[in-house]
This record gives C-alpha cells, sequence and structure tokens, in this order.
C-alpha cells in the first residue's frame, strides 16, 4: 500500500535557536510578514516576480538575454563603504590599526535604536544559508535576517541557501547571525558592524553587495578570518583555479588581489590559442577558506555558490567564458540598456547604450553608460568552466598561493618568495591602487595586506602571526608568489597584455612547484628571467618584457622603507620574523 509522502517539518520548527532568534528580530523591527526562504526554483521566481510588479526589477531582452533581469540601486548606495564599516571587539587591540572599531555595547545600541521597528509594512526574510558544500566539513553556516527582496534572491544565488543549510544549522548548533535591513539607504544612517566574538553581524542603510549580502565578506571574510584562526585554518579573499597542463597534470592555485584587479577573470582564464593542450577550471572566484590538511598540504574549499562579478571590460576577446556566462539567468545591478532592453557596458564592442544605470537617457557628458562597479549575480554552475571539484566535501589541494596588486610601478610581473616565512612578508607588503569597489579616491595606491585591508575581522599583526603558525603546521606547504598584471609605462599603456597571457605567468609557478623552470635571484625574491617565460606567440617588445622582469634598486629601496613604516603602525605585535625578512631584503638591495 502506498503511503503518503511525509509533510515537510516547517523550516520554523527545525532549529529553536534559529526560531527564538528570529522571534527578537521580529519583536524589534516589526515587520508586516516573515517569509523563511526555502532555496527552491520556485520561490526564486516568486520573488522576481514581484520585485517586476513592483518596478524593481526590470526583465531585459529575451531573446538575446533569457532569464535576466536588471536591478539598479539607489545612486547614493553602488559599493561597499568601508569608512562605515567596523569590527566590534571587547579590545579595541584585537580590532587593530587595520579596522574601524567600536565598543561592542555601544555598536549594539546604536543599531538596535536603527533596526527598532525599521520593518514596519516590509517582509522580514529569514535566509539560512551554508558558506561551502553542504556536507563538507570545513564549511560553516549562517542565517541572513533581511527586509530586501533583491538581497534575498542575490543570497540564494550566491549561497547554498534554504532548508537544506538549515537542517545543517539544526545538527550543528552553531550559525552566524546576519542581521540587514535597507533601512531609509540614507548614507548617514549606514553602518556595517561586526561583532566577531558574538559571531553576529548587523548592517543597517545599504542595500548594495558587500554590505548586504551577508554571507559574502561580512561573513566568509571578516567572521570567518575570526572563526579561522581560533580553529587553525585561514579565510582568504583568493580565487581557486585548477589548471590542467598539456601532460594532463592538474594542479590548482589560490590568488589574493585586491577588489576589482582580476580574480574573477583569472579564475576564468581563457588558454590563449598559442598555448594549446591547457585548462583552466574554476574553483572559486573571490574567497577561498584554507584548512591545513592531514597529509600536511593546504586544502581550499570556495564557500560561495555564486559569482557577484565586476561587469565593465568584460566581453568575448578579454573573456569568452565571462561573456558567455552572463547571458542567461543572470542579475545585472546598475549597468546600462540599450534600445531593445539589452544589458550594456564600458568595454563592449558593441550595442549603443541609451538609457545610463540610473534610467537617465544616457549622455556622455554625464559619465559612463554603466557605474565603474555595476556587478553580474550568477550561479557559479553556468560558468562554462565551472571544476567538479568545487561540489568536493574535502576542497582541493594548493600548489601555489599567489598575491598581487595593481601597480602602474615598482612591482614586477612575477617573483617567487624565498620561503613561507618571507612569503608572508609579501602578502603583508601587498600595495594596490584603489578601484570603484569601494566608496571613495579610485587610483590611489595604499597598503592592502593579502588583499584583506578592508576584509580582516582582526588585527592585521596577529593574522600574520596566524599565516606563520599556520605555515609551520604544512610539511607540504605551497609556494608563494606576487602577480603584478598592471605595470605601465612612460604613456600609461599596459605593459603586459594581461586575461588569457596570464597563464605564460601561472605556467612558471606551476614549473616552480615541480623544480623545472628556472629563475634569478633578486633582492626581493626569485624571477623568471626572459628565457623562463613562455613567450611563444607573445607579442611583446624586447624592453617591456625586460621593464617587467626587472627590479628598480632605487624605487625598491623606498618601497621597503614604506613597508616598515607601515608595519611599525602594528607596535611590538608584530611577528618578529617579517622584520628579519624585511632586513635581508634591505641588505640585498645595498
Ligand atoms: P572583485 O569582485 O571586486 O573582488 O574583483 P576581481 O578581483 O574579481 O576583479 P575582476 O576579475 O572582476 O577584474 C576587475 C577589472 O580588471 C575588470 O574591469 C577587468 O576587465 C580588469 N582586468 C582583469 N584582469 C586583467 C588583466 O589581466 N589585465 C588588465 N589590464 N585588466 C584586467
Ligand atoms: C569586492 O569588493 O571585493 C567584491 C564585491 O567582491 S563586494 O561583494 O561588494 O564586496
Ligand atoms: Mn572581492
Amino acid at each position: 500500500m502506498a503511503t503518503a509522502a511525509p509533510l515537510p517539518i516547517p523550516l520554523s520548527q527545525l532549529s529553536r535557536a534559529v526560531t527564538d532568534w528570529v522571534e527578537s528580530v521580529r519583536a524589534l523591527t516589526q515587520p508586516a510578514g516573515v517569509l523563511w526562504c526555502e532555496g527552491t526554483e520556485a520561490e526564486q521566481r516568486e520573488l522576481t516576480s514581484k520585485l517586476i510588479r513592483e518596478g524593481e526589477l526590470i526583465r531585459l531582452n529575451a531573446e538575446h538575454f533569457p532569464g535576466c533581469h536588471l536591478y539598479r540601486s539607489s545612486p547614493s548606495d553602488v559599493a561597499r563603504v568601508e569608512h562605515l564599516t567596523y569590527i566590534c571587539t571587547h579590545s579595541k587591540d584585537d580590532a587593530g590599526p587595520n579596522n574601524h572599531w567600536m565598543d561592542p555595547e555601544e555598536a549594539h545600541a546604536k543599531m538596535r535604536e536603527l533596526f527598532a521597528g525599521c520593518m514596519r509594512g516590509r517582509t522580514l526574510y529569514v535566509i539560512p544559508y551554508c558558506m561551502g558544500p553542504i556536507d563538507s566539513p570545513l564549511s560553516r553556516c549562517g542565517v541572513e535576517i533581511t527586509d530586501s527582496a533583491y538581497v534575498a534572491i542575490n543570497m540564494m544565488i550566491m549561497t547554498r541557501a534554504g532548508r537544506a543549510a538549515l537542517e545543517r544549522i539544526a545538527h550543528d548548533g552553531s550559525f552566524v547571525r546576519g542581521l540587514h535591513s535597507t533601512g531609509e539607504l540614507d548614507p548617514n544612517r549606514r553602518f556595517i558592524m561586526h561583532f566577531p566574538e558574538e559571531l553576529a553581524i548587523e548592517s543597517f542603510g545599504s542595500g548594495y553587495g558587500g554590505n548586504a549580502l551577508l554571507g559574502k565578506k561580512c561573513h566568509a571574510l571578516r567572521i570567518a578570518s575570526w572563526q579561522a584562526r581560533t580553529e587553525g585554518w585561514l579565510a582568504e579573499h583568493m580565487l581557486i583555479v585548477g589548471l590542467e597542463s598539456p601532460q594532463g597534470e592538474t594542479h590548482y592555485i589560490a590568488c589574493a588581489f585586491p577588489s576589482a584587479c582580476g580574480k574573477t577573470n583569472l579564475a576564468m582564464l581563457i588558454p590563449p590559442a598559442s598555448l594549446p593542450g591547457w585548462k583552466v577550471y574554476t574553483v572559486g572566484d573571490d574567497i577561498a577558506w584554507l584548512h591545513p590538511g592531514p597529509d600536511g598540504r593546504l586544502w581550499a574549499i570556495n564557500p560561495e555558490a555564486g559569482l557577484f562579478g565586476v561587469v565593465p571590460g568584460t566581453n568575448p576577446q578579454t573573456n569568452r567564458n565571462a561573456y558567455q556566462m552572463i547571458r542567461r539567468d543572470t542579475l545585472f545591478t546598475n549597468v546600462a540598456l540599450t534600445a531593445d532592453n539589452q544589458p550594456w557596458w564600458e568595454g563592449l564592442t558593441t550595442g549603443i547604450p541609451v538609457t545610463d544605470w540610473q534610467g537617465r537617457p544616457y549622455d556622455p557628458g554625464k559619465g559612463p553608460a554603466a557605474h565603474p562597479n555595476s556587478r553580474f549575480t550568477v550561479s557559479a554552475k553556468r560558468n562554462p568552466s565551472y571544476s567538479p571539484r568545487a561540489e568536493d566535501a574535502r576542497g582541493v589541494p594548493i600548489s601555489a598561493l599567489v598575491f598581487g596588486g595593481r601597480r602602474r610601478e615598482v612591482a614586477p610581473l612575477v617573483y617567487e618568495a624565498r620561503s613561507w616565512q618571507h612569503g608572508v612578508l609579501v602578502g603583508a607588503s601587498v600595495a594596490s591602487e584603489t578601484t570603484a569597489a569601494a566608496v571613495g579616491q579610485v587610483g590611489v595606491v595604499r597598503r592592502d595586506p593579502m588583499a584583506m585591508q578592508p576584509f580582516c575581522g582582526y588585527n592585521f599583526a596577529d593574522y600574520w602571526r596566524h599565516w606563520l603558525t599556520v605555515g609551520a603546521k604544512l610539511s607540504r606547504a605551497p609556494k608563494i608568489f606576487h602577480v603584478n598584471w598592471f605595470r605601465r609605462d612612460a604613456h600609461g599603456k599596459f605593459l603586459w597584455p594581461g586575461y588569457g597571457e596570464n597563464l605564460r605567468v601561472l605556467e612558471w609557478v606551476l614549473d616552480r612547484c615541480a623544480g623545472k623552470a628556472g629563475a634569478a635571484e633578486s633582492a626581493i625574491g626569485l624571477l623568471p628571467r626572459a628565457e623562463d617565460l613562455d613567450t611563444q606567440g607573445l607579442r611583446i617588445g624586447p624592453e617591456s618584457l625586460s621593464a617587467l622582469l626587472s627590479v628598480d634598486p632605487a624605487l625598491w629601496r623606498k618601497e621597503v622603507t614604506d613597508i616598515r613604516a607601515y608595519l611599525e603602525k602594528y607596535g611590538s605585535r608584530v611577528p618578529p620574523e617579517l622584520l628579519a625578512e624585511l632586513a635581508v631584503t634591505e641588505s640585498r638591495l645595498g
């Protein structure tokens, strides 16, 4: 006799800890209704239709961009706000000079005032999510409460959200609490608060990106970096990519570049025709959680399930994979429109923008058509080069770690650190030109250690110490490198073609790991000589190549002085090992 399938337990009964918290937030924020997100496709469609009806989402040209939509954020809410982002630890020194700090009691009181009654007339969405494969011991869970359906839709693409995540939470017993309200989108009433000691996030007044999709930077980096230190692993602003050589050997590398400095592009790189036989597999494009494994290697998972990527610059020439990926089932934020409702952005070689990202008739005198930080949100499964290993509960073993920055001068195309300890200094010394990914001046060089300046949830000095501690546990530690795709000539032109051609540099990196490639010693580390790089089929002049592969002692002596002054800001907490490595570099510079 057939029995009826058991009715699923309502989400609101799965975990008492979650239910109690939702109830306390409901009482504080007083929403008109509460919706627990199951994470189904039907639910995603319903939320999308609701936003279309309310005029918040625009359906894009269904012939060329099926299943795609455009969202326009408030023009004063287009990027992360680092000046309004706080780490709230009991001791100010635990947050460190790298963070804005507020006393937790004071921060809670301030936020309680903002949240009180803020959801009246709105729906409160409960989004249980898992960062990482549902069945991975390396994954960690959270619950975001938000009053933005746009945020809910994004979170459902970016994380493994819904019932399965809540089942895991009920089993794990612990989760990160993320409370978010768009408030009135008033930049003067906007705060992104983190309470690492409580595994809690409170974000008010922004609906955009890293300010509002709390699983991403707030949880997976700021809170997770704190959790990771306690538990002996690393939460990093890194892409993870698998590179299969023409001989069929696959190695995984993880690369930390600051925001809008090329992680997504490198993670889904297209090998140039002149390097036949290489295959590239994306595991992650923004965040890596790295765990020392029982085999002495470092193992990585991508905690995310989607990509929230920079749109401008994406085209079939720079990155065919990315361009293909966002032609279907993609949510665009702050791009321009053509006359027939196709999305348009700077860097496209076809189409004509008629409406800018703010919905105004496009006028080149008023700036770019698409916002420079316009983004696509898309499932990782849409990526033609998505690695099957991205769903592997064990993660992937990492052969090399690569740091990088956007620097028109000083930093060569690539160099290798002398050791793990020196590599930690190389990471701690990263500097990069600021980009549109955060509110503020663009193009000024600032220190961005490990590309984590906006994202490390605790004192950088303690974080560098933790890096040294993790390295000491690895009997088969990855080699550490530094790259710079953004060197320019005297006329401001990029010296290196970048994009797919970056594979040539990664080939050298992998060959160094295998002990197969040559290098020359320099004061700052090991550099390839021109003959060590595979330049077959590459159109680049010998002067450009030698500029890219040289170390200017005068510029580097100044750089060392800057790095020392920067490290000194962290006082006696700075690991002396880093200062010792800096002294070695300095003495070699003469
Ligand atoms: P976030 O999502 O903000 O963390 O950015 P990201 O690090 O993933 O950067 P992304 O790959 O989106 O690239 C940002 C910008 O840099 C885009 O406009 C790219 O077109 C450009 N870019 C990426 N790779 C290269 C490169 O190798 N050379 C040059 N010149 N530009 C690049
Ligand atoms: C970044 O700024 O590094 C991003 C975009 O990846 S956001 O999600 O806004 O942080
Ligand atoms: Mn990023």
